[in-house]
């Protein structure tokens, strides 16, 4: 596995390395336990740096037209095409999950990022441009909005750096990046390979460190424009008072617990597998994974034994063997807390149909886990988990089912199976979430717009919409 060592220091600031002069932290492969190398981290006075370089570095990049912005996107593009495997080893060794995963989702899925907004730089547009008023015409310009700062979490690092990264600067803006300090490689060699592809200095940083000290210093800094921030939904509510100090723009990509419905016309098999693979996608570890199954009750037990026999075939171990089909959990504290949500569960009258144990041996594994008899208002069916664990609760009719799902305090995605598009459409207009998948769970590309209702957010990653976040809207009126 990689042994990829960022030997100047682990902070990316105007173009150069710097060594923070933070606290020193250790960095664990979750899925052997071994040390993988100590990290410095930023101070506030870093922090302060890295702002800076990126408000003289908004000057210019603001300036240059969408296709010389669009020409540096598609280079970064290659460069990190170039970088793939020690981007994918990278991924793996610092989160656990599984080569397969990285090689065929997190570095493409990031690449095709890049050349997305590429694309999308050169088709920032007003929709409002017209003669409104009588002997005058409107037009409408969307500007960028200067220094973003960015706050991501540990579970798709360089996804999430790609999420938050490519929007921003294709429309303009420059950005202080900071990564999980469980996981910050990708992060760092993603700003590499924009310095490499030639992206000018300051444009992208990464600060790295803890989000008590750097991340708040980011947040709270008066320079800063707008905070975009992907993690808890407990977290982001702080971070939302904390930019409201200096009024400035938020992005919130929260917390998940999305519902899996099954009606009694679905196809059972195609559901079932669509549960496991939704469920168990990054261990679990995805805010948009199968939750809760609600399951029409004459069609329960067979869709229950099916994924129970599915997940208990799955290969969970060595994220490095290319026949893992689901890698380590990020950390042992993670993997405690997931087992005790469990046996909670089960104390509470739960019942396991599959997993409900850790693996032994070194490393932060959990098996796949489904779990039945658990109550509508229980901890394990309201509360995220953000561990393979799939609980299914039965219903008996449509109105029941959507109520069901509506009933926690997010919002994220969620999908419906049926073989009706009557009730298809009903499921996706009824369901609360900023995503409804109809007879699939899970996919995700870069045309697509990503972000939550409810406790789960405010504001979409990916996508055209994305520009919404990272642009203001200006009226100009000229006279005539
Ligand atoms: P959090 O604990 O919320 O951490 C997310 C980021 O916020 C980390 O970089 C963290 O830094 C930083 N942070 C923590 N406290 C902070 C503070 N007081 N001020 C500023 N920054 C602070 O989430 P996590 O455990 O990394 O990730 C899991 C959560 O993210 C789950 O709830 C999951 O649903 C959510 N998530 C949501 C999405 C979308 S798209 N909605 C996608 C992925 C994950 P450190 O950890 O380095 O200290």
């Amino acid at each position: 596995m990689s042994g990829f060592k960022f030997s100047h220091g682990h902070q990316f600031i105007n173009g150069s390395w710097l060594r923070g002069t933070g606290e020193v932290l250790s960095r664990i492969n979750p899925a052997t336990g071994e040390l993988l190398e100590e990290i410095d981290t930023a101070s506030p006075e870093e922090v302060d740096q890295a702002v800076h370089a990126a408000t003289q570095a908004f000057i210019t990049w603001s300036a240059i037209t969408p296709a010389e912005r669009s020409n540096h996107l598609l280079a970064l593009a290659r460069e990190l095409q170039n970088q793939a495997q020690v981007l994918a080893e990278v991924e793996t060794s610092q989160t656990g999950k599984s080569m397969r995963m990285s090689t065929e989702f997190d570095v493409p899925g990031s690449i095709d990022n890049v050349n997305f907004f590429a694309g999308a730089a050169r088709h920032l547009q007003g929709l409002a441009s017209g003669d409104y008023a009588g002997n005058s015409t409107s037009m409408i310009r969307r500007e960028p909005l200067g220094v973003v700062g960015s706050v991501a979490p540990w579970n798709y690092p360089l996804q999430m750096a790609a999420w938050k990264i490519l929007p921003a600067i294709a429309a303009g803006n420059t950005i202080v990046l900071k990564p999980s300090e469980l996981t910050p490689g990708t992060s760092l060699l993603f700003a590499l390979a924009a310095k490499t592809a030639g992206l000018p200095d300051g444009v992208v940083n990464v600060v790295v460190g803890s989000g008590s000290t750097v991340g708040q210093a980011l947040v709270r800094h008066q320079l800063v424009k707008m905070t975009s921030f992907t993690g808890s939904t407990q977290v982001g509510l702080k971070i939302m008072s904390m930019a409201a100090e200096t009024g400035k723009r938020v992005h919130l990509e929260l917390g998940g617990k999305a519902p899996f419905v099954v009606f009694d016309d679905a196809d059972i098999e195609a559901a079932a597998h669509g549960a496991v693979a939704g469920s168990t996608i990054n261990a679990g570890q995805d805010c948009t994974a199968a939750t809760r199954a609600y399951v029409h009750s004459s069609v329960f037990e067979k869709f229950t034994g099916r994924v129970a026999q599915l997940m208990s075939q799955m290969v969970v171990g060595d994220p490095t063997d290319p026949n893992t089909d689901m890698g380590a959990l990020i950390s042992e504290a993670h993997v405690e807390k997931v087992s005790s949500m469990v046996a909670r569960a089960v104390d509470a009258g739960a019942t396991v149909l599959s997993g409900g144990t850790k693996l032994d041996g070194p490393g932060n594994f959990y098996r796949p886990t489904l779990l039945v008899n658990a109550t509508q208002d229980s901890e394990i069916v309201q509360q995220e988990v953000f561990g393979p664990v799939l609980v299914a609760l039965p219903f008996e009719t449509d109105d029941e089912a959507i109520k069901l799902a509506n009933d926690t305090p997010y919002g994220l995605a969620a999908s419906a199976w049926t073989k009706d598009i009557n009730r298809a459409m009903r499921a996706s207009a009824q369901i609360q979430a900023g995503c409804v998948w109809i007879n699939e769970h899970i996919i995700i590309v870069s045309e697509m717009p990503h972000g939550g209702y409810k406790a789960s957010g405010m504001g979409k990653d990916m996508s055209q919409y994305s520009f919404d976040e990272y642009t203001n809207v200006k009226h100009v009126l000229i006279s005539h």
